[in-house]
């Protein structure tokens, strides 16, 4: 047999192309299509989810999964890396130009898996272990990576959390300070999940000036908005930047972090070899392809439609009677309490989910329950505005909602 020609009689190059053929995983197959199909079906108001386009996907799902890149870009610790470095380079170039930052001011790392890790990354990068972080309480629309005792960021560094006002429902700057200048953290951490409202950065400046403390804005639930234009750039105030790209940015799931010069080289360091192995690189290149979808026009009328559908949401909800914590919304998201009608927010998220609504069920501030079965819901308008709904849409799901909780107060 010729070297050309192998078993069976195919070339190298036809048993390779047969190899990287869809794999017939018949039961797999079924279970992704069954997925599909659910997401295709329900209204999706979980705010932290988006529906990322076919060429995301398609890069997410290409041969550099194959490829092991430990390091940076040239500067590896595998050979084969030459295509690869012009993809990492061209994400990293994109997370700049996006959020019009400048090459002499700031840097980005695009290696971070998600947010959880990022944020770890920055933490072991800046703060010594056992050193204090300031961060909002997971309870009242922060974060577990925000040092919550149960994450191992309130393992390894102490948190100092802060609250919103019982009166307003949102952040109290004043407080704050005090907290700040009392305890004096080494990273104040400004960033949410469940917080509706726009974040002052300056203030958030001041009080880490004052205090003496890092600022790290955490915008992962935000930055879509940011990079259309319709919530305010943190890269003003802030040292460190953290992103995921999954949420508003609708990439793939993953995370940047943006630093000022003086702080990337010890992020590098954290994130690889601190805290990774061999970065993702098909994930690379989808938020290559991401960020450069959200530098689109179509992006910016996307990021100003997200906005429009929370607010009109918001208010038609208000209007049935709901109450919404802190009376509205700035962003893509907010939250009902819903046991000032009498239904917990498991109770309220399973009634929805019953009839094709999708939110998760969440603690409102000052919450008297559980986390387990907390007061309220989140909801986000992310992924529904993916699916092209407008402000009538929402009206037409805000009837719906008000009409599946309204019949369910017996279900607690
Ligand atoms: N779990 C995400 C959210 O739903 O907001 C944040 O990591």
């Amino acid at each position: 047999m010729s070297r050309k020609f192998c078993a069976r009689g195919l070339s190298r190059k036809q048993r390779f192309l047969r190899y990287t053929e869809k794999v017939k995983d018949k039961v797999l197959e079924k279970l992704i299509k069954s997925e599909e199909k659910r997401q295709k079906g329900v209204i999706n108001l979980i705010a932290s989810e988006n529906y990322a386009s076919k060429d995301v996907l398609s890069a997410l799902g290409s041969v550099l999964t194959n490829k092991y890149a430990e390091g940076y870009p040239e500067k590896r610790y595998y050979g084969g890396n030459q295509i690869v470095d012009k993809i990492e380079n061209l994400a990293r170039a994109r997370s700049l130009k996006l959020f019009g930052l400048s090459q002499e001011k700031w840097d980005s790392n695009v290696q971070p898996y998600s947010g959880t890790p990022a944020n770890a990354e920055i933490y072991s990068a800046l703060v010594p272990a056992g050193e204090k972080i300031m961060g909002l309480r997971l309870d009242m629309g922060g974060h577990l990576s925000h040092g919550h005792k149960v994450s191992f960021t309130g393992k390894f560094w102490q948190q100092i959390s802060y609250g919103v006002s019982q009166k307003t429902e949102m952040l109290n700057y004043e407080e704050i300070a005090e907290i700040a200048k009392k305890e004096r953290p080494k990273l104040i951490v400004a960033g949410f999940t469940a917080y509706s409202r726009i974040i002052d950065f300056k203030k958030f400046r001041k009080i880490a000036d004052d205090a003496g403390a890092i600022l790290l804005i955490d915008m992962s639930h935000f930055s879509g908005l940011v990079a259309g234009g319709v919530y305010p750039s943190p890269f003003p105030y802030a040292d460190i930047v953290m992103t995921t790209t999954h949420k508003t940015l609708r990439g793939p799931r993953g995370a940047i972090i943006f630093s000022k010069k003086e702080f990337s080289t010890a992020i590098d360091k954290a994130v690889f070899p601190g805290f990774q192995g061999g970065p993702h690189e098909n994930n690379i290149a989808a938020i290559a392809v991401a960020l450069k979808e959200a530098m689109s026009p179509a992006f910016k009328k996307y990021a100003r439609q997200i906005v429009k559908n929370a607010k009109v949401l918001a208010a038609e909800l208000q209007n049935k009677g709901w109450r919404i914590i802190s009376g509205g919304t700035d962003t893509h998201l907010f939250l009902m309490d819903t046991w000032s009608r009498g239904i917990s927010g498991k109770a309220a998220q399973d009634l929805l989910e019953a009839k094709g609504i999708v939110v998760n069920k969440n603690t409102i501030p000052f919450d008297i329950r559980s986390p387990f079965d907390p007061s309220g819901i989140r909801i986000g308008t992310p992924a529904v505005t993916t699916q092209g709904m407008k402000a009538k849409d929402m009206k037409a799901v805000a009837k719906k909602i008000n009409e599946i909780l309204s019949g369910g107060r017996k279900f607690n």
